[in-house]
Formats: C-alpha cells, structure tokens, sequence
C-alpha cells in the first residue's frame, strides 16, 4: 500500500519523520515522504498525484491542532478521497492535555486513527489492524 507522510505546518521535528519512513518501509509499505514544514493542500497534492491509500501526518509542535480544523473541508475539496485511510500522531496539543478530550476532537477532524504520544511501533500496529478491518474494495467494473 502506498503511503503519503510528513510533518504538517511549520513544524520542524524531523527525528520521528525518519523513524516513521523507514519503519513504514520496514513493513512493505510503499513511502512518499514530504518531510518537515509541509501544508495540508501539500499533502492532499500527494495523495492524488501517488493515488496513495494512506496519509500519516506528524506534528510535534502540536500545532496540528489549529491545522486539523482545516481538514475535512480541504478534503472534501479533492475528489475521490472517500478511501484515503487518515492518521495523525505525536504531540497532538500544544502544553498538556489528556487523550480523553484529544483524540475524539481529530476524529471529529476527520481523522480515522489518532495516535496523542502514543509510540510508533504501537501505531503503526493500530494501522495494520485498521486496515484488516477494511470491507474488501470490490473489483468489479
Ligand atoms: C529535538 C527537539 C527540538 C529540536 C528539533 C531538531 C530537529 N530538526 O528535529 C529544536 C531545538 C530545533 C526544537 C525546536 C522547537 N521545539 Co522541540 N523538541 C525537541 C525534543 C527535545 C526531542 C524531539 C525528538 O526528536 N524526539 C525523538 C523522536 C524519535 O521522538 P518524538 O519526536 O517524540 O516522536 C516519537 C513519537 O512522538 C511518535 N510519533 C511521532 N509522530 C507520529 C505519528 C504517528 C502516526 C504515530 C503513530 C507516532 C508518531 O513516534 C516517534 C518515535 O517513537 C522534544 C522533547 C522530547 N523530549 O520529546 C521537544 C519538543 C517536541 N519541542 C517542543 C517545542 C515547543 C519546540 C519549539 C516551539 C520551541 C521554541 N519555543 O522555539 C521549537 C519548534 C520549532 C518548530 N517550528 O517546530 C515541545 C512541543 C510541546 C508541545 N507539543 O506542546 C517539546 C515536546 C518539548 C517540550 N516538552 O516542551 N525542538
């Protein structure tokens, strides 16, 4: 499966966009990295132009929460979206604040799989699971 990832807005954390590439590719998956600093449209951009099934977002800063409140609309402004498997992880607010309240607000953004500190490996377990669960898409025309 293809996958698009990076770190969103001005966020310059780059130690977990490596780990993230190289375990995603350590686990098959096919791996368009746009690294630190990159704009949600940049992303959807991606996605379309790889036809990616995945978009895993980080953001360290936690300034993804200001960012996540664009999603859904941006998203519904792309086209056949509809499958994208949507992920978010690392530090999801900016100061403390308890996975209670953070995860059900990026669910809200549109967000399938929310990951607020949790570690990779146990993420990327949570995608694999996820996946799995997917009903088979139909390959009839
Ligand atoms: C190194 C560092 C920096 C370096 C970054 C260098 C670089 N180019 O990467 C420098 C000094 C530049 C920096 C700057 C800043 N930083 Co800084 N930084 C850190 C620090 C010490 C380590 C980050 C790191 O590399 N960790 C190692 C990696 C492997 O761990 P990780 O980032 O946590 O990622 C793991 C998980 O989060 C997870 N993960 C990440 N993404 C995803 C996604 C998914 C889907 C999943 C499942 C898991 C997952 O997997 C990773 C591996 O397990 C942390 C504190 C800390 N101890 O974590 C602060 C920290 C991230 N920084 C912080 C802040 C505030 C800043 C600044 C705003 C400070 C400032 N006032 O200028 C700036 C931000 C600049 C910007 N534009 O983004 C805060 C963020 C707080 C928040 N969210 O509320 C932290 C947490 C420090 C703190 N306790 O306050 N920083």
């Amino acid at each position: 499966m293809k996958v698009v990832t990076g770190v969103v807005g001005n966020d310059i954390h780059v130690v977990a966009n490596r780990l993230i590439d190289l375990s995603l590719k350590a686990r098959g998956y096919e791996v368009f990295n746009l690294g630190v600093n990159t704009y949600l449209e940049e992303f959807f951009d991606a996605v379309v132009e790889t036809g990616a099934d995945i978009l895993l977002i980080s953001s360290l800063n936690g300034e993804a929460e200001g960012w996540g409140r664009e999603v859904k609309a941006l998203k519904a402004e792309y086209k056949g979206l509809d499958d994208l498997i949507m992920m978010i992880g690392g530090n999801l607010t900016v100061g403390t604040g308890s996975a209670d309240d953070i995860v059900p607000k990026y669910k809200n953004y549109g967000f399938d799989l929310v990951c607020h500190q949790i570690d990779l490996n146990t993420g990327l377990d949570m995608l694999a699971d996820f996946i799995q669960q997917q009903p088979a898409k139909s390959t009839a025309l």
